[in-house]
């Protein structure tokens, strides 16, 4: 395991003693968003077998009792976990072994794959969520290469830009770890999207059309041990903005879904080869708040490193999010104005570098 190395941090000198003044600011939560010590571990999220689509003859009984499953954890929890999800063991094991050997290189030789305000994949260290800085580094990588997004946000700019994977020398075999991974959990993201797509009465190829240039990324998150746990956390609360998040975990576990019902805090309990999916802004959208987008947060651990790798899964930049003429109608009027996915795209990632003044964008900006 290793120390923790950040740069504007000096760890409290005694126990219990307040971090506060010692820490920087910019890392502590206000009091109603810091995590409770004690969180509830509930069996709650749905975890689905996907073994059905595995057979070598389609059955249809089985197909449609997992469309099933997977439009009710849609609707109950905007989360579920898949297992038997054919994703092969060794591309995973492959890309957590890079990810842990590149965060624990210094930070200088992090620093040389830096991204940018032009160019967001890369390493990073200071990402801000809802305005406060989380405790975690990260390294981002697109499957398109390059990837076409606008130039800026301005709706009037109606430039594009390319941009470009930025892989380190260092480990030599993390970029291949990524590239395999990714082209292995791409396959299973678009198997989902199909499901989802069919458990809400559509047909199964109803999505697939807005992902043909697609805009999805892949970010390795590395949470360092954190000593004021109780103040931070690794990312703070928010929903995903894309369509779909396909997320593998390590096994210290960290990450909490607010659940609907209530509102509580739940722990999403690590499940060995798993991965968690949720329902991001745009399948909201989409289906016109049948599925919504749900909160979640990551519980930093003060003694053990943790490391995720989640699959953003968002459609072409030019795509016009709004919700499926299939799913509105005279007793169900649309309830969103169609944005820009790009636009909205460019405009969120603005406030992950620096603190802004403003919230940023969201989709009930575009509530009917
Ligand atoms: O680390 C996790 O479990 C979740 C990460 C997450 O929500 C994010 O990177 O946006």
């Amino acid at each position: 395991m290793s120390s923790i190395k950040t740069d504007n941090f000096t760890p409290p000198k005694k126990k219990n003693q307040s971090a506060m003044g010692e820490v920087d600011p910019a890392f502590i939560q206000a009091i109603e968003h810091r995590p409770k010590s004690e969180t509830i571990e509930v069996e709650g999220i749905p975890l689905i077998d996907l073994s059905p689509l595995n057979l070598p003859e389609f059955n249809s009984d089985a197909v449609s009792h997992l469309v099933t499953e997977i439009g009710e954890a849609c609707k109950n929890w905007g989360f579920f976990q898949v297992i038997n999800h054919g994703v092969p063991l060794k591309a995973s094991e492959k890309i957590q072994l890079a990810a842990k050997k590149f965060f624990h290189l210094p930070k200088e030789e992090k620093k040389k794959v830096s991204r940018d305000e032009i160019n967001p994949y890369g390493y990073y260290d200071t990402e801000h969520t809802k305005n406060v800085r989380d405790w975690k580094e990260v390294f981002d990588f697109t499957l398109q290469n390059p990837m076409i997004l606008p130039a800026s946000h301005d709706p009037d700019d109606k430039d594009l830009r390319k941009l470009f994977n930025h892989w380190p020398e260092n480990p030599p075999e993390l970029r291949e770890a990524c590239e395999e991974y990714a082209a292995e959990v791409k396959k299973l993201s678009f198997k989902l999207l199909e499901l989802i797509a069919l458990s809400l009465g559509l047909t199964k190829d109803r999505l697939n059309d807005f992902f043909e240039d697609h805009t999805s990324f892949i970010r390795l998150n590395y949470y360092p041990p954190c000593p004021i746990s109780d103040l931070a956390l690794g990312v703070g609360r928010h929903k995903d903005a894309g369509a779909l998040t396909v997320l593998a975990q390590d096994d210290v576990g960290g990450l909490q879904v607010k659940r609907k019902t209530d509102g509580e805090w739940i722990l999403v309990k690590p499940t060995p080869n798993a991965f968690i999916i949720n329902v991001g802004d745009i399948i909201q959208v989409w289906s016109n708040d049948k599925y919504e987008s749900v909160e979640h947060r990551v519980k930093v651990n003060s003694e053990k490193e943790r490391f995720s790798i989640p699959l953003f899964v968002n459609p072409a930049h030019y795509t016009l999010v709004e919700p499926l003429e299939e799913l509105v109608g005279e007793q169900n009027p649309a309830k969103y104005k169609a944005y820009n996915w790009g636009k909205f795209f460019v405009t969120r990632k603005l406030s992950n570098y620096k603190k802004l003044d403003v919230e940023n964008v969201q989709i009930y900006h575009f509530k009917n």
